[in-house]
């Protein structure tokens, strides 16, 4: 690269990258053939449109691409193409769930998801986001107690407040999700269920999680958590599920939720997709295909469970006592008897290890300086940790979190 300034500091970002311990539960390490994609000429290309309709001249190589990402995302999520269609354009999960909402929820209609500070996410109707400015949140938490979800008090308050839409999935929760009581939920007031998977797609590929899509009116992801592709973002929607709109004519028109979603999608929020993300999408969806993945996955939950297991076992508090997938909240603060996430965060970060602070179900304290951290094993698992390195790794946070 000519650019001397940006030389430098790729390098700079590789070798912080290289020497970091990453426990970010969000992020990962792509391959070089996902890298190779992102930085193809492929994101030279203006593709408006979908494969075989679109808007500009020169698609013959991006639409197979495109169809490519389609063919192997229904694949490795074992979909019926004919019961489901995948549209791979969004250009990451915020996008993916706007167009969702603007699809499917009538403005200032209801939906209901899991409150930020509990492990939802600002697109699950929070009101600083477009998702509680257009819509309504409301919001459930998990059970004070066990700090897991309560499907009884889901149920309770889905018939009191009667959403448009439920969302289930989450960014912080670290326990297996029930997607059919969550479609009961969805049933019981005739509202859809979306299923954010984000975080677990990977797991969920490789079967280290259920898989929602029996139970799903729509789901979305983000491409680039534990199922390891570039950035981005996918919909799959249901192709055999229709809804009745009146036209003014009077006549009544039908329109599968896929093709709302397709619509939402171009035109309705974005112009021309990212063929280089779409094609590192597509990569990545092959990678995942294949038992080396499968183990991976495996690997993750066992990391992560070593992780969880070992701070446990030297006195922390981990959130709901444990961990089911890549993910797990632990308790810092303990009553005021501990230290901050925000302390604990910036001490771990100054010995190279690399995580976020984040708010515990019921915190007391505020998300800028949260009682808990987040901890994640999906990226330090690509680079080839077992249970042995998170024991020792529990070890040294430990230390490194009481020293004075
Ligand atoms: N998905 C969030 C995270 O879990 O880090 C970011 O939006």
């Amino acid at each position: 690269m000519k650019d001397k300034q940006i030389t430098k500091l790729l390098k700079a970002e590789k070798k912080r990258q290289h020497e970091a311990i990453n426990l970010i539960a969000s992020e990962n390490y792509v391959s070089d053939d996902v890298l190779a994609a992102l930085g193809s000429e492929a994101t030279n290309k203006y593709a408006e449109g979908y494969p075989g309709k679109r808007y500009y001249a020169g698609n013959e190589i991006v639409d197979q691409i495109e169809n490519l990402a389609i063919e192997r995302a229904l694949k490795l999520f074992k979909l019926n193409s004919k019961k489901w269609g995948v549209n791979v354009q969004p250009l990451s999960g915020s996008p993916a769930n706007i167009a969702v909402y603007q699809a499917l929820v009538k403005p200032g209609a209801k939906i209901m998801g899991m409150h930020l500070a509990h492990g939802g996410h600002l697109t699950h109707g929070h009101a600083v986001s477009f998702s509680g400015k257009f819509w309504k949140q409301v919001a459930y938490t998990v059970d004070k107690k066990t700090e897991k979800l309560d499907y009884d008090a889901l149920m309770k308050l889905a018939k009191r407040e009667k959403p448009a839409i439920i969302v289930a999935g989450y960014t912080a929760y670290s326990r297996k999700i029930n997607w059919k009581k969550m479609r009961e939920i969805a049933e019981s007031v005739n509202a859809y269920l979306l299923v954010d998977m984000a975080h677990i797609a990977g797991l969920v590929a490789a079967g280290a999680h259920p898989a929602p899509f029996k139970h799903a009116h729509v789901v979305t992801t983000t491409t680039h958590k534990t199922l390891r592709g570039p950035r981005g973002g996918m919909i799959f929607a249901r192709k055999d599920i229709f809804v009745k709109k009146k036209l003014k004519s009077g006549k009544i028109k039908e329109e599968s939720l896929f093709d709302l979603i397709q619509k939402s999608v171009f035109p309705g929020m974005q112009g021309g997709p990212h063929m280089n993300q779409i094609a590192g999408i597509a990569v990545a969806l092959g990678e995942a295909d294949t038992v080396k993945f499968r183990k991976y996955t495996e690997q993750i939950v066992k990391n992560t469970k070593a992780l969880a297991s070992e701070l446990k076992k030297l006195g922390w508090r981990i959130i709901s006592g444990g961990t089911d997938n890549h993910v797990f909240l632990m308790d810092v603060w303990n009553d005021g008897d501990g230290i901050t996430g925000k302390q604990a965060s910036d001490k771990l970060e100054a010995e190279g290890i690399i995580l976020n602070m984040n708010t515990i179900p019921y915190d007391t304290r505020t998300p800028f300086n949260p009682s808990g951290l987040r901890l994640g094993c999906a990226a330090e698992t690509t680079r080839g940790k077992k249970e042995r390195d998170m024991v020792k790794l529990a070890g040294r946070i430990n230390t490194i979190l009481r020293a004075e």
